[in-house]
């Protein structure tokens, strides 16, 4: 397939990039980390969207490779941000289930030797699909990670098939609300008493909680008026490449 043969070579290219999406403490209103997210820029098709390569690149096992790219690039970005004396902040780094299997700690913790960031600067975004599965093997190396002092969060929380006993049996410090529920949170009674639920939840668990896909005030102040801390959305900013969010750093949000 056409799409493949490119995407083994993107990598060698050069043609992978990352943007960044501001975290935003509202109460503050400061910037407290970004989420790098993937983008493609195809030679002939132009820019294609992570959900339609990123599952190619699971078939044919090209994300190991483009997986260890993104984290080493984030890592570097953030570490260049401090070390240029801006606010340091947070990094959120996507990773997929194919991702998720034994020497995941080993690469994380040659980047963070390499790049020089601290661990605590590292957030790892997982998916509910990966801490569903082989339980042992997963758990150890959530500890791993967390042991070398790396945060870990669930992603599109409340869309996949949960359990709530990794809750209490992992590692985790965040749960990102999908933003499927914050959507219709102001129309939708259903939608509101879930992120609700969910906000109060991470705080009785002593979890942080951010929601994701924030667009307007509206949304903004009920989800202040239940007491989430945290959002991510384009309110405040829309995935921009490095050189914007860098301006972000420098001149505030
Ligand atoms: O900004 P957006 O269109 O980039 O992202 C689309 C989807 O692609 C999201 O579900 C996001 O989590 C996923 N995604 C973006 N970047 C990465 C990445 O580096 N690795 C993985 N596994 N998924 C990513
Ligand atoms: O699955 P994950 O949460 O990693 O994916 C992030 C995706 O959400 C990216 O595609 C990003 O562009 C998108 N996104 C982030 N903020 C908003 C928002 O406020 N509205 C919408 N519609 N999408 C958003
Ligand atoms: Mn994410
Ligand atoms: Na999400």
């Amino acid at each position: 397939m056409v799409l493949e043969s490119s995407l083994r070579r993107a990598l060698e290219r050069d043609e992978f990039e990352l943007f960044y999406q501001a975290q935003v403490d509202v109460v503050k209103r400061t910037i407290i980390g970004f989420e790098a997210l993937l983008r493609w820029h195809h030679p002939e098709l132009g820019m294609i969207s992570p959900e339609k390569f990123i599952p190619l690149a699971e078939e044919t096992g090209l994300i190991l490779s483009i997986g260890e790219w993104v984290i080493r690039t984030a890592c570097r970005q953030a570490k260049a941000w401090q070390d240029a004396g801006l606010p340091p902040v947070r990094m959120a780094v996507n990773l997929s289930g194919k991702q998720f299997r034994t020497k995941l700690d080993q690469v994380v913790a040659s980047i963070l030797l390499e790049t020089g960031l601290g661990a605590s600067w590292l957030e790892l975004e997982l998916t509910e699909s990966i801490l569903m599965r082989n339980a042992a093997e997963n758990q150890q190396l959530l500890q791993a990670l967390s042991g070398m002092g790396c945060s870990l969060s669930i992603d599109d929380f409340g869309t996949g098939y949960s359990s709530l006993a990794y809750l209490k049996n992992f590692p985790l410090g965040r749960l990102k609300i999908d933003r499927s529920f914050v959507r219709d949170i102001i129309t939708s009674p259903d939608d509101r008493a879930i992120a609700k639920i969910i906000i109060d939840m991470a705080h009785t668990l002593k979890m942080e909680v951010t929601a994701e896909g924030v667009e307007d005030h509206d949304q903004l102040e009920l989800l202040k008026s239940y007491g989430c801390r945290e959002i991510q959305g384009f309110l405040f900013s829309k995935p921009v490449p490095a050189a914007a969010a860098e301006e972000f750093l420098r001149k505030g949000i």
